[in-house]
């Protein structure tokens, strides 16, 4: 892993928000007939059947489940959706959002992609802005100018609801889950039509090329929509897998599958965009506070803007670069404009039998509603400790330093435990 390339992105959770409008009336108005003959696999055309052939060959589960997806969007055809994304989105959410998109617009569904909270790693910026994405960003305010009961259903993928702020708002309206499209680990039972969760895959990207490869939308290489799709999915699929070295062969065989599509020089575009002086600040602070223990990096970097807030996994996986370093933590408060703050940290490992939403899920343990602070998939992971009582009011610079402080021993105290188990005052010998 390299300074100059950070692909892998935060897991995050739960955050509140700052204006932005979206123009819900400037939806695409275009409609699809829908034959009924087109849910069938076998009407795909083009290079369907060899991408079918090599689907079920590969992986029967994915075909099963495009199957199933395909009679599922045939029975909401002509309906309006949410593709609801983690307040944070990563080119893995991001890219598969945009990708279900433009398989339901074959059922004249109109789905919106939405996330509440921010694009802050400089990547997946450049990703929405050349590729022209079509993800939109919900805060309270825009929340609150929609009407909901327009929605028939909501789909979340690659997370589980768990992660976005616009679940609560979503429930309330009792729109329905109808799909749940995810590579983390199980984190609830869901109560959803469909649900294709495999923590065994590294992207969701992979997943989503599998349903394009079982002919759930034929991909075109002269449709520029197509291609730079298919470079979005790409680039999903290489930060989720830490640019494909934790890959296996079913994400190979993904991305041999997209690489008859997509532009490796806008690939290469979104990959160039450089990091603000902020974000190398706080990467900065991680190398100075670091303390190094059995192998693991512990970094806390004090506060931080909410837009930056990308820097900590940007820092992460910086440390854990570090020679006889395995495991990387960095966390810091992060404070938007109000007075919200909330502890956000990232976990990175290079160690395959560390599994980070196990260790996360030890180390910090679950709020009063009994909701864990956090959780992770293979070689990633992330938390996020609501401050309560204690956010905001840091004019008092004496108060902010002390906050920090007592924060920050807090968390180097639960990971300590986990990352020196002799510390246990039970002893065998
Ligand atoms: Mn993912």
């Amino acid at each position: 892993m390299q300074l100059n390339s950070a692909p892998q992105q935060s897991e995050s959770f739960l955050l509140t928000t700052e204006p932005s409008q979206e123009d819900a009336a400037n939806r695409g108005k275009e409609a699809f007939e829908v034959s009924p003959t087109k849910p069938s696999l076998l009407s795909s055309h083009g290079e369907g059947k060899h991408d079918r052939f090599l689907g079920q060959r590969g992986n029967p589960l994915a075909f099963q489940k495009s199957e199933e997806l395909q009679k599922i969007l045939f029975a909401h055809r002509h309906e309006r959706h949410l593709v609801i994304l983690q307040d944070f989105p990563d080119p893995d959410a991001l890219s598969c959002a945009w990708t279900y998109q433009l398989i339901v617009q074959q059922y004249d569904i109109k789905c919106e992609i939405i996330y509440a909270g921010t694009l802050s790693h400089q990547e997946n910026i450049a990703l929405v802005k050349l590729t022209g994405l079509p993800a939109q960003r919900w805060t309270s305010q825009v929340l609150k100018s929609k009407d909901l009961s327009s929605y028939q259903g909501c789909i979340l993928i690659d997370n589980q609801g768990t992660t976005s702020q616009l679940m609560s708002a979503v429930q309330q309206a009792k729109i329905p889950v109808i799909a749940v499209i995810d590579h983390h680990t199980l984190q609830a039972e869901h109560k959803s039509e469909f649900v294709d969760i495999r923590p065994n895959v590294r992207a969701t990207s992979t997943i989503f090329t599998q349903y394009l490869q079982s002919g759930l939308l034929s991909l075109d290489s002269s449709v520029s929509q197509h291609v730079k799709c298919a470079t979005a999915l790409m680039h999903g699929l290489r930060s989720d897998t830490n640019r494909l070295m934790q890959a296996q062969e079913e994400d190979f065989m993904a991305a041999a599958y997209l690489s008859r599509f997509y532009d490796a020089q806008l690939l290469n575009a979104i990959l160039q965009a450089n990091r603000s002086k902020r974000v190398m600040d706080v990467i900065e602070r991680s190398l100075k506070n670091r303390i190094v223990q059995n192998n693991f990096s512990i970094a806390g970097v004090g506060y931080l803007r909410y837009e930056d807030r990308d820097a900590i996994p940007q820092a992460a996986d910086f440390l854990v670069t570090e020679e006889n370093v395995h495991t990387a933590v960095v966390y810091g408060i992060v404070h938007d404009e109000n007075e919200l703050e909330v502890v956000i940290g990232s976990l990175r490992t290079a160690k395959l039998t560390l599994d980070p939403d196990e260790f996360i899920k030890e180390a910090f343990g679950k709020d009063s509603t009994g909701r864990f602070f956090g959780g992770g998939r293979t070689g990633a992971g992330g938390f996020e400790i609501p401050m309560g009582f204690l956010s905001g009011s840091n004019e008092n610079s004496t108060y902010a330093k002390m906050k920090w402080e007592v924060y920050d021993a807090q968390i180097k105290q639960k990971l300590l435990k986990l990352v020196n188990p002799q510390d246990d005052p039970i002893k065998s010998d």
